[in-house]
């Protein structure tokens, strides 16, 4: 597929995915707060279009603006997302009005590039980069609708649920250098650049994500009444918060617990992924298992590393684009596949389900590479960097295959978990002989 064809392809997915978020629900419920961590979803939608027109209309096609008048309301750093619902906000038909003229000049404005020039426009990374952006306020407002209450309005068919088997509980993963970050995708955003090359001393890693009947246990075990198994942060957080048990699992009094995903109440499926889970929570999980969180450069070399070769690929399974024998992406299903469904997406050395299901937590604060330059605007990466966040890796069910990679970042507070967040443990190789 060439440049154009692949632009046109996600750019037109990106809108399809969200107005599949935003038409199924009434002009009330676009406008409501569903959670104060959340905006209004009729906020994400202009906002998907006001960022549409500030890079692709105004800056790469140089014209002039559609609606500079709103550019501040949908500036995500002048107001908090607890306080959006209460500002004077394009109605829900505005909104899509706004963003309907945005891309019908988007159209013209690619008929035009030549994908060459300013580092804007090369290879059509600007394009790329505002696929992604969609696709990123996308899985958000998917998260607002894990939050709303109220009948279900979302369908999908369901995920996998029987799996097959897994070699090995665990992998051992060499020691040695490896290609962290990339230098050449060309959509890759600022935070993935550059390469580098990290020594990763030998470690062993979860052959998959872990699962309800695993956190399960530790539930069972007293994992949220005892204190030596949290960070002190982590423990003062699980007091403060009152945490039991993941979010939207809701005990029945009988001993069973039960969670609530997209307004249906099932039953836990013991295979799936745990999801909704904080850093502090996974942090908890992994002592009482004997184990740690990997590092961001675990998971990645673990993720990308080809032991035959030495090179880093772009995925666990290679340098082709995902597919739905591969991983589960781009919310077509509505959660987490069981373990083991993914085969052919496992990496080299037998790592499964490191992209899609859920995102995994890594020990990791978010930082930059050697060689971070900001690009093209600060307030993507750079102004997060040596703040409060864990970086998260792999992307979830929810995530598009655009803004999906082995290379890419993504960043939270320790303490949130209405994100899809799941982890995997990892443990030093006793006597690093390996
Ligand atoms: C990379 C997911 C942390 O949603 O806050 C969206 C992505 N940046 N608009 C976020 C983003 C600007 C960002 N995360
Ligand atoms: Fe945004």
């Amino acid at each position: 597929m060439g440049t154009r064809e692949k632009i046109e392809t996600v750019l037109t997915r990106a809108r399809e995915r969200t107005a599949g978020l935003t038409d199924c629900v009434d002009g009330e419920d676009l406008v409501a707060q569903h959670s104060p961590l959340m905006s209004p979803l009729v906020w994400d939608l202009a906002h998907i279009g006001n960022q549409e027109e500030l890079w692709l209309v105004r800056d790469v096609g140089g014209r002039e603006p559609v609606r500079r008048d709103i550019d501040e309301l949908y500036d995500a750093f002048k107001h908090s997302r607890n306080s959006r619902p209460s500002l004077p906000l394009l109605s829900p038909d505005a909104a899509r009005d706004y963003i309907r003229t945005v891309r019908d000049k988007v159209w013209d404005v690619l008929d035009r590039s030549t994908f060459r020039g300013r580092p804007l426009e090369e290879n059509g990374f600007a394009f790329g980069m505002i696929a992604q952006h969609e696709q990123q306020h996308a899985e958000t407002m998917l998260a607002t609708h894990q939050l709303r209450s109220g009948a279900a309005v979302l369908t999908a068919e369901s995920a996998p649920r029987v799996g097959g088997a897994i070699a090995e509980d665990e992998v051992v993963v060499p020691s040695g250098e490896f290609t962290m970050g990339t230098s050449d995708d060309p959509w890759a955003l600022d935070n993935e650049r550059t390469a580098h090359r990290v020594d990763v001393p030998a470690f062993v890693i979860d052959a998959v994500p872990v699962t309800n009947a695993r956190y399960l246990e530790f539930v069972d075990d007293g994992g949220y009444a005892r204190p030596e198994l949290w960070s002190e942060r982590g423990w003062a957080h699980r007091l403060d918060a009152g945490l039991e048990a993941p979010q939207f699992w809701e005990n029945d009094g009988c001993g069973t617990w039960w969670r609530r995903r997209f307004g249906v109440t099932e039953p836990i499926h013991p295979q799936e992924p745990v999801v909704h889970v904080c850093f502090f929570e996974a942090e908890a999980f992994a002592r009482w298992d004997g184990k740690r969180l990997p590092t961001e450069a675990e998971w990645e070399k673990a993720a990308r590393w080809d032991p035959f070769t030495g090179r880093s690929r772009r995925f666990p399974w290679g340098d082709a684009e995902p597919d739905s024998s591969l991983a589960n992406l781009g919310q077509r299903h509505l959660g987490p596949a069981v373990v083991g469904v993914y085969p052919s997406g496992a990496s080299p050395l037998g790592v499964h389900q490191l992209i899609g299901d859920v995102w995994e937590w890594t020990s990791s604060s978010f930082e930059p590479y050697p060689g971070f330059a900001a690009f093209p605007y600060r307030e993507y990466s750079e102004v997060f960097f040596g703040g409060d966040y864990r970086v998260l890796r792999g992307g979830s069910f929810g995530t598009d295959p655009v803004a999906c990679r082995g290379t890419f970042r993504n960043w939270d507070h320790p303490i949130r978990r209405q994100i899809f967040s799941g982890f995997r443990c990892a443990r030093d190789l006793p006597g690093d002989d390996y």
